[in-house]
């Protein structure tokens, strides 16, 4: 279910193993395909891209970058992933791109996806053979299959089909919000700028060469059409000066909203037949640009389960996915959680010591090789 990253990821994998499914998804093509969400590839996802064939446009148009720029108190620190993490890096590709590539190379492949199915119930779970109904041009379909893959994101139907009790849920609600833009200026900075300020946290990232995807701090429930172009741009300037003569290039914002931060987990990650990946059953702050590289680890263990399944009739690895990846997502979660406290402005720190932590820990991280290893290998992947 879903043909998010985690739905059309798994769907290669299984093609690829000649093991049959169907991907359903929800929304049309295009709406799929223009959706702006994640940019940071870890090197395991570009690595098992390029394993599944799927790599060329990654290679042609991603960006490698093999560091990222702490700036905090107006100055530059670099963290040098490469150095600190014998050669990773990460490569800066939008999200709606993976998703271009794999949607076209199942379509080219001839694979069954399914768009702007509605109306998708899920029976049976706790039986051998699941069912999931569906409408789709009109016609109820029913589905019966071994397994349901339920990767439909954190407002799917497959988390919500488990029974009452089946799932315990672990959650942490952020008192502020990511007011991001897309804009069509010409990055002026060659590595993601994650940015400490007085007026709070501030991201630089980007997704082309003319293209630059930058976010800020702001409160839960901003109105993103409150904020004209101008006042935007005043608000980034002034978060991310530096001391020296480093200046913000500037151009036409062609996309803005407001995401909500949360840490959710819900556990275990399985239900009979049923099996949740990425955030239909995980949601991690953007701060460590984790999300999506979350949802391609967890399908990519249960490709495998999967293959083992078919393949050798051994179960195993089936009854040890859950907590196979949770270990990843709880190590995960505490990551993301660290940045995100480590970067935003607390909001009620009115005598400063929270701040004075931040900046003390900020400090330690950009002076101390083993501090800015953990910061190195937990981002770009790298941490077994
Ligand atoms: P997805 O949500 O991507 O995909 C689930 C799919 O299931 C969707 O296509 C949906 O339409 C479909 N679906 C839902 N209900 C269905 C149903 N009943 N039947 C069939 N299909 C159904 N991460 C970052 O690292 N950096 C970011 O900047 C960032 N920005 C984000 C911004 C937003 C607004 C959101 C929501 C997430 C963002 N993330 C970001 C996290 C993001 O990258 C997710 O982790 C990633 O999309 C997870 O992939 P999936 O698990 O495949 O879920
Ligand atoms: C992005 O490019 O959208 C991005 C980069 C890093 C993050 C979050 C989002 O931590």
């Amino acid at each position: 279910m879903g043909a998010g990253p985690a739905g059309l990821v798994l769907g290669h994998l299984l093609h690829g193993l000649g093991i049959e499914a169907v991907v359903l998804e929800a929304r049309e093509r295009g709406y799929v395909e223009s959706r702006v969400r994640a940019g940071v590839l870890e090197q395991g996802t570009v690595d098992l891209l390029h394993e599944m064939g799927v790599g060329d446009r990654l290679d042609r148009e991603g960006m490698v970058h093999e560091g990222v720029e702490l700036r905090f108190a107006g100055l530059p620190h670099r963290i040098d992933f490469s150095e600190l993490t014998g050669g990773k890096s990460i490569t800066i590709y939008g999200q709606q791109e993976v998703v271009k590539d794999l949607i076209a190379a199942r379509l080219d492949a001839g694979a069954p996806l399914h768009f702007e199915v509605d109306e998708v119930t899920l029976e049976g779970l706790d039986s051998d053979r699941p069912a999931v109904r569906y409408v789709h041009d009109g016609q109820e379909h029913e589905l019966v299959c071994d397994y349901v893959a339920g990767c439909d994101g954190f407002h799917g139907v497959c988390r919500d089909a488990v029974p009452e009790g089946g799932l315990r849920f672990h959650e942490r609600e952020y008192p502020y919000a990511w007011f991001g833009v897309l804009a069509e200026a010409a990055p002026s900075t060659d590595e993601l700028v994650y940015c400490h300020s007085d007026r709070g946290f501030a991201l630089y990232s980007m997704r082309s060469p003319t293209l630059s995807r930058l976010y800020f701090q702001c409160d839960t429930g901003e109105d993103p059409d409150d904020w004209s172009e101008g006042q935007i741009w005043e608000e980034l300037r002034t978060r991310l000066a530096r001391r020296d003569d480093w200046e913000l290039g500037e151009g036409p914002i062609v996309g803005k909203g407001v995401t909500p931060m949360r840490s959710f987990v819900a556990e275990p990650m399985q239900h009979g037949r049923l099996f949740l990946a990425g955030d239909a059953v995980h949601i991690v702050p953007p701060t460590g640009a984790k999300g999506m590289n979350l949802a391609v680890a967890d399908v990519r263990v249960l490709a495998e389960a999967l293959r083992r399944h078919y393949d050798d009739g051994d179960d195993s690895a089936l009854e040890g996915y859950s907590a196979e990846c949770l270990r990843r997502v709880w190590r995960t979660q505490y990551f993301s959680y660290w940045m995100t406290s480590l970067l935003h402005r607390p909001p009620d720190d009115d005598d400063g010591f929270a701040t004075r932590l931040q900046l003390a820990q900020l400090e330690y991280v950009c002076s101390s090789r083993a501090a800015s290893t953990m910061l190195a290998e937990n981002y770009v992947g790298a941490v077994a």
